[in-house]
């Protein structure tokens, strides 16, 4: 494997308004603030070769402890200063090399990203051909927040419907859980695959009440507890027909073992930036394989670079579920990227360009970019 000296790193964040609000169980967001990573790397030859990556932290520590501010912080303080120290790297060594420093799987998640983007495209090399993946489509889902209305609810389901969606996802919590999954799966009929997403909004004795979702032959719960309350997951298995899927929970291969086997996660909901990146994303899906537990890849409110990575890895075999890789004008009316994600028939293509599969749009980046610092 090629070795690379890691020289000029920046650090830039961009403001995206969201097309309309997205409300989950613990909050609504009208605009993203997203940290992009850029890192320059030389080759043996002296060839130097820009890459991107895209950190999924969002404003606030309220879908995991991370948060923007704190994954731009801990970037520049701690985890480039300890990759420097270490001397030539890849994006196979990242990893191994931030291992020491405990948590914050986002922030390096986008270090390892822009490297590996950087890394392939050194060697005009695909994502897709990395992975060996061969899928060159994957079908696209949507993800809905919660609504105050059902009547509301029902009329965006149907929008996305006519975009051509092959799956629906909805955002539940209590109080906005049976009636409306009822109403909509009335609307969309027995057949159109249909999941909720809780965001750890319930507790253990909800047991009974999920239940009444059964009926509704859904493909998953996803992430009905707190993230730490793996055993409560086990015991909802137990409980509840509809399969249990975990999200914020899972956030190594190692964990995500552990959950398998206490009968915890019946499904695996991947998420590259959750995990600490697309190498820790490919061991769970193997793992799950190996496991027989069905995954799909989640998504993050991405720009076209996660967008474009989520794509090419949601193409592995494993993932023998619709994800959320929706075409990105589903959250914002103009991406970063010249070729944005778009659904054509319920799919997605898969990229195949040098890289992680994108191209930037430097005119508009600019033009969103609220804050730029450069690393040496
Ligand atoms: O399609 O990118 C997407 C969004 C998918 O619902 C989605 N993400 O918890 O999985 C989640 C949820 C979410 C993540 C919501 C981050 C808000 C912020």
């Amino acid at each position: 494997m090629t070795n690379f000296q890691l020289g000029l790193v920046e650090l830039r964040r961009i403001a995206m308004p969201l097309v309309s609000p997205f409300r989950t169980s613990f909050g609504s967001q009208s605009a993203r603030d997203i940290l992009l990573v850029r890192v320059e790397l030389t080759a043996e030859d002296g060839s130097v070769t820009e890459g991107w990556g895209e950190c999924v932290a969002l404003s606030e520590p309220s879908y995991s402890p991370e948060y923007v501010e704190g994954a731009q912080h801990v970037i520049e303080h701690h985890l480039l200063p300890r990759l420097r120290s270490a001397g030539r790297l890849d994006a196979a060594s990242v990893g191994a090399t931030l291992a020491k420093l405990h948590g914050h799987p986002m922030a390096k998640a986008a270090i390892e990203m822009a490297v590996l983007d950087a890394q392939l495209r050194s060697t005009e090399t695909s994502f897709a051909s990395y992975l060996g993946t061969t899928r060159t489509t994957i079908p696209s889902g949507v993800s809905i927040g919660i609504h105050n209305s059902i009547d509301d609810l029902l009329g965006s389901v149907q929008g996305y419907v006519d975009d051509g969606y092959v799956r629906i996802k909805l955002k539940i919590e209590p109080g906005s859980d049976i009636e409306h999954v009822a109403a909509v799966r009335e609307l969309i009929g027995p057949d159109t695959p249909l999941q909720v997403d809780a965001n750890t909004a319930y507790r253990r004795t909800d047991g009974q009440h999920l239940r009444e979702l059964d009926p509704f032959n859904m493909l998953l719960i996803e992430q009905p507890l707190p993230e730490a309350d793996i055993i409560g997951h086990a015991m909802l298995a137990a409980e509840v027909d509809t399969p249990i899927c975990l999200d914020e929970s899972l956030v190594s291969a190692r964990g995500t073992a552990d959950a398998i086997e206490l009968g915890a996660c019946e499904i695996a909901n991947i998420k590259p930036g959750r995990v600490g990146g697309y190498l820790e994303a490919v061991r769970i899906h193997d793992l799950c394989v190996t496991k027989d537990i069905p995954v799909w890849c989640g998504g993050m409110l991405e720009t076209g670079i996660g967008r474009a990575a989520n794509a090419v890895l949601a193409a592995l075999p494993g993932f023998t579920l619709p994800g959320d890789i929706s075409a990105s004008t589903r959250f914002y009316a103009r991406d970063i990227v010249i070729d944005p994600i778009t659904i054509s028939d319920g799919h997605v293509k898969v990229p195949t360009s040098p890289g992680l599969g994108f191209e930037l749009d430097k005119a508009f980046l600019d033009q969103v970019t609220t804050r730029t610092t450069t690393l040496h």
